[in-house]
């Protein structure tokens, strides 16, 4: 885990920087989009591989968030969109808040949802997660909203009933739900190209500017009682997680594109 970092007090967002330089820096993340600003782009398309079939995922409390990793040989990757070369699935985590009106990391319009999940990849041409993170096109994150309601999402049914297995920190499980990495990976496929894309960083320390964000612009839905398993876990301060966004950073002149899906052939 990387680092003593927390979401509150001496150790939250406001100090990273002291520590770790880079959480200092001109191109961080997470960032407010304005709908107004964006400039709209045709890329090609965004597609998806290693999605069908079943994966089999552990989740992990790494004190920081939810983590889901695969130890399967089915492994997801992605390439096509904004992006140079095919990305590698890494680990999937979430990130919410205190309440059910705030927990996302970017915003839209300075509008927050109640969580997002990360969806983590490296660069192949890299050959490893350690080599691409040293590399500053390494990483490309999806990110996909997600607004509570009274309705549960089918897609969150294990990771909830399994969540008091990972109430401590360091504590893995094995997902019940094989289908689980590809309805949260690839939830819709028509979806998929509308999207947000922007060059930024980790929001964690060290926050490394290597990543490339993929941020859906169709937000899904979560149960306020779904949400609420999130919170109950335990962070590495001993305290429950009840939320671990960082805050909106500055753009500071950087471009943030919309895809607009071209006319299929
Ligand atoms: C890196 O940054 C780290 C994550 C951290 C995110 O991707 O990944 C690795 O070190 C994988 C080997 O840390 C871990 O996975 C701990 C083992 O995410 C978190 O776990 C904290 C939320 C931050 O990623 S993000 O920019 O997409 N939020
Ligand atoms: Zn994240």
């Amino acid at each position: 885990v990387a680092g003593n970092f927390s979401y509150d007090g001496t150790n939250g967002p406001s100090h990273w920087g002291k520590e770790h330089k880079m959480c200092l820096g001109k191109y961080q993340s997470p960032i407010d989009i304005e709908e107004k600003d964006v400039t709209t782009m045709t890329f090609p398309e965004l597609q998806f591989s290693g999605i069908e079939g079943s994966h089999k995922a552990y989740m992990t409390n790494n004190g920081h968030t939810v983590m889901i990793q695969s130890f399967d040989s089915n492994v997801p990757s992605i390439s096509g969109g904004s992006l140079n070369g095919t990305y590698v699935f890494q680990q999937l985590h979430f990130h919410w808040g205190q309440n059910d009106n705030l927990g996302s990391e970017d915003l839209i319009n300075n509008h927050s949802f109640s969580m997002e999940l990360h969806v983590v990849f490296w660069k192949k041409e890299y050959d490893s997660y350690e080599e691409a993170i040293k590399r500053n096109d390494g990483l490309t994150v999806l990110g996909y909203l997600y607004q509570a309601m009274d309705e549960p999402n089918p897609i969150f049914e294990s990771i909830v009933q399994q969540m008091p297995d990972i109430i401590g920190v360091g504590s893995n499980v094995t997902i019940s739900d094989n289908n689980v990495l590809k309805k949260l990976v690839a939830p819709d496929i028509a979806s998929a190209q509308n999207y947000f894309t922007y060059s930024g960083s980790l929001t964690t320390p060290p926050c490394l500017e290597i990543v490339q964000w993929i941020d859906f612009v169709k937000p899904q839905h979560i149960s306020h009682e779904q949400l609420a398993a999130f919170r109950s876990i335990q962070s590495t301060d001993g305290t429950n997680l009840t939320h671990n966004f960082r805050p909106v950073q500055p753009l500071d002149g950087r471009t943030v594109y919309r895809n607009i899906a071209g006319v299929e052939s």
